[in-house]
């Protein structure tokens, strides 16, 4: 639709700009404009024809130059492996965090030891993997509130997880699970962060390096979640001290995780609990048909914290397979650990309210939401109301018995947030839209259960967020929905279109949808939270620390201290960068030798960011105020290279150059 067909009259238009200034804050602010609409403002409103809606949206969002927005939204990159990191409510784009993909304006993987040394500890199946499929973004916890202090990645692609430190917003640490191929669920810590739950997507044997066929599958193939233990202190994730829950084959999909009242108990859903396998080319059906034949799947409920209980006093059977400790379905069933309940077909997510009393199970294929109860679940389990069992002996909790209600919302439901006030928020894929409904209270004396409000979003939404509307204290104010297709909702620019996260104020009794913001990469999940939660620093707090330990470097090198050192065929350089020179500035080396520049950065000033490209070596590096940089690489080929700084960092930018010569082997021999 032409925006342009809805605008209104100029005097129209005008008088609502009037009534939306008289809304911002702070006596007078008409009096700026001496107490009426200054002529310029109803031209520029009659020039770009904007509506009463679009002029309140545009008062909304706009951040003047030199202020700032008031939160910080995380949204997954997907395929493009990183994090994007916007403001809210201007929707401008502030950082790009490479967490699994190469990204050379940040010097992430094109050369330098930290990422090389990243990179290697996520390889997966012994090869190195140089991009992920990043979903679900998670802040780190205290007391079930967003800390401020790390956020965590998911990479669906590869079973793997990614840990960045937000004092400098950068990549420490990445795991692979040995065990399985790819994650998907759970990607959320617990209340604490005590714990990181991944849970495998795909089912695989165990580990999945060990080939199985595929007609052994209910047999040989498992699905699984990991808790990996948060060393809060190191910011790291301990691989040496994680348990996992073996689970039966089913295609585990997205996890809630307990919250007050169900701390210490995750639930997490699953679909393909036919177990079905592909075959197109053998006559089957599609994955797609074969999947979705039975009424209901089943959601895992997992009392996570009694597992570890167990486990500590060694009353757990574990097995060890690559070297996790594994706990097999069956003694977890024996110990009172786990449980299924039957859910709606093909669920997606499985969100637990603030309260942590209920989760609601949003099914793709089924127009409700479902709510269970957590103090229903208890009951059963007490009560032992199950409905027999899995075929891999899961007690089944009596659906009747755990459900509290379901709520019709319409088509393709898929994720719901809570905020502030106590409505829940669920976005509608097949609707496209966006579907408020009360909880057991209505807040403004609603019925309950009900849904109050449908808004239009554009188009396919995924997932939705609320800020904070994962947390046991959502900050409410905003919401953010992650669309698949944005179709005609920005300039053509070619088929491969750009996602669109919207942005939708929900602050006042009606949902009012605020502005567009095309992304690249698909957004799956995102999280906001006020920026002044977050203290990162403005430069590295000493000169010469390392990127990945955040120590003092050995490599570090002071002004006045650079230098060559050459020991064999391996040629040491101590390097300073500072506006606007590198020293030294002239690298003469012979064909074969090794190279190992360590860089310092030793330029305080905030924003004093150095750049150093290598001429035809495949290598660019940040070099932020006070880090030593490292980069090894063999002179394998003579000539003559320039290098420069890739920052334009000073008047005298584009002097801040030097060169490395490589002799011909040959010719240098004769030299010595
Ligand atoms: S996911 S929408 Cu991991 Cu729901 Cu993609
Ligand atoms: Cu240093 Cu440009």
């Amino acid at each position: 639709m032409n925006k342009n067909t809805k605008a209104l009259s100029l005097t129209a238009a005008a008088a609502l700009t009037v009534f939306a200034l008289a809304q911002v804050p702070g006596k007078g602010v008409l009096a700026q404009f001496g107490g009426g609409l200054p002529a310029g403002l109803e031209a520029v409103i009659k020039a770009r024809e904007l509506s009463p809606d679009d002029v309140e949206a545009a008062l909304k969002t706009y951040v003047p130059p030199g202020s700032y927005d008031e939160f910080l939204l995380f949204a997954s990159g997907g395929q493009a492996g990183n994090i994007e990191v916007l403001g809210v409510p201007s929707m401008r784009l502030i950082k790009n965090i490479a967490v699994f993909s190469k990204d050379s304006w940040q010097g992430y993987g094109i050369g330098d030891d930290d990422s090389k040394r990243l990179f290697k500890q996520g390889m997966a199946a012994g090869k190195l993997q140089e991009w992920g499929d990043v979903h679900h973004p998670a802040l780190s916890l205290t007391n079930g509130q967003y800390d401020g202090q790390f956020l965590f990645a998911n990479d669906k692609a590869n079973g793997r997880i990614g840990v960045v430190d937000l004092r400098d917003f950068k990549t420490r640490q990445i795991v692979k699970n040995p065990l399985i191929a790819t994650n998907h669920c759970g990607a959320k810590l617990t209340e604490n962060s005590e714990y990181y739950v991944e849970g495998a997507q795909f089912g695989n044997p165990m580990p999945f390096t060990n080939y199985a066929p595929m007609d052994k599958y209910k047999e040989l193939y498992r699905g699984s979640v990991t808790f990996w233990p948060f060393n809060r202190a190191q910011g790291k994730l301990d691989q040496t001290k994680t348990f996992t829950l073996e689970l039966p084959p089913y295609y585990q999909d997205l996890g809630g995780m307990g919250k007050k009242v169900s701390h210490g108990w995750v639930f997490i859903n699953t679909y393909n609990a036919e177990m079905a396998t592909p075959g197109a080319l053998e006559g089957k059906p599609a994955m797609e048909i074969q999947a979705s034949q039975r009424e209901m799947d089943y959601m895992h409920v997992i009392h996570w914290k009694k597992a570890e209980e167990l486990l500590a006093a060694g009353k757990l059977k574990v097995n060890v397979i690559s070297g996790m400790r594994v706990i097999p379905i069956a003694a977890a069933v024996e110990a009172g650990i786990l449980y299924n309940i039957p859910e709606p077909k093909s669920p997606h997510g499985a969100d637990v309210t603030p309260d942590g009393r209920f989760v609601v199970v949003s099914g793709k294929l089924d127009p409700h939401v479902t709510i269970f109860s957590f103090a229903k679940i208890q009951k059963a389990i007490a009560d032992k109301t199950f409905d027999g069992k899995d075929e891999f002996g899961i007690p089944i909790i009596k659906f009747d018995a755990a459900v509290e209600a379901q709520v019709e919302l319409g088509l393709g439901p898929l994720h719901t947030e809570y905020d502030d006030k106590g409505y829940a928020y669920t976005s509608m894929f097949l609707d496209s839209s966006v579907n408020k409904w009360t909880l057991d209270k209505g807040p403004r004396g609603e019925k309950p259960w009900t849904m109050v409000e449908s808004l239009p979003v554009h188009y396919n939404t995924g997932h939705l967020t609320v800020a904070g509307g994962d947390t046991v204290k959502p900050y409410g104010k905003y919401l953010v929905t992650l669309n698949k297709w944005s179709l005609d909702r920005a300039l053509p620019v070619g088929p491969l279109h750009p996602q669109n996260l919207q942005l939708i104020d929900i602050s006042g009794e009606t949902m009012k949808l605020l502005a567009d913001a095309p992304v690249v990469g698909e957004p799956h999940y995102a999280v906001m939270a006020p920026a002044k939660l977050f203290k990162p620093w403005k430069v590295y707090p000493e000169v010469g620390l390392n990127g990945l330990t955040l120590k003092k470097s050995p490599t570090a090198t002071e002004p006045g201290r650079e230098r060559i050192v050459r020991n064999g065929r391996d040629v040491h350089v101590f390097m300073t960068a500072i506006r606007s020179r590198f020293v030294p500035d002239r690298i003469d080396v012979r064909e074969g030798d090794r190279v190992h520049l360590h860089i310092t950065n030793v330029d305080r000033a905030q924003d004093a960011t150095h750049g150093f490209a290598l001429s035809a070596h495949n290598i660019n590096l940040s070099l932020d105020p006070g880090l030593t940089v490292d980069v090894d690489f063999t002179a394998d080929r003579s000539g003559v290279f320039p290098f420069y700084c890739s920052e334009f960092c000073s008047a005298l930018h584009m002097e801040m150059m030097g060169y490395l010569t490589v002799a011909k082997a040959k010719a240098a021999g004769a030299g010595g």
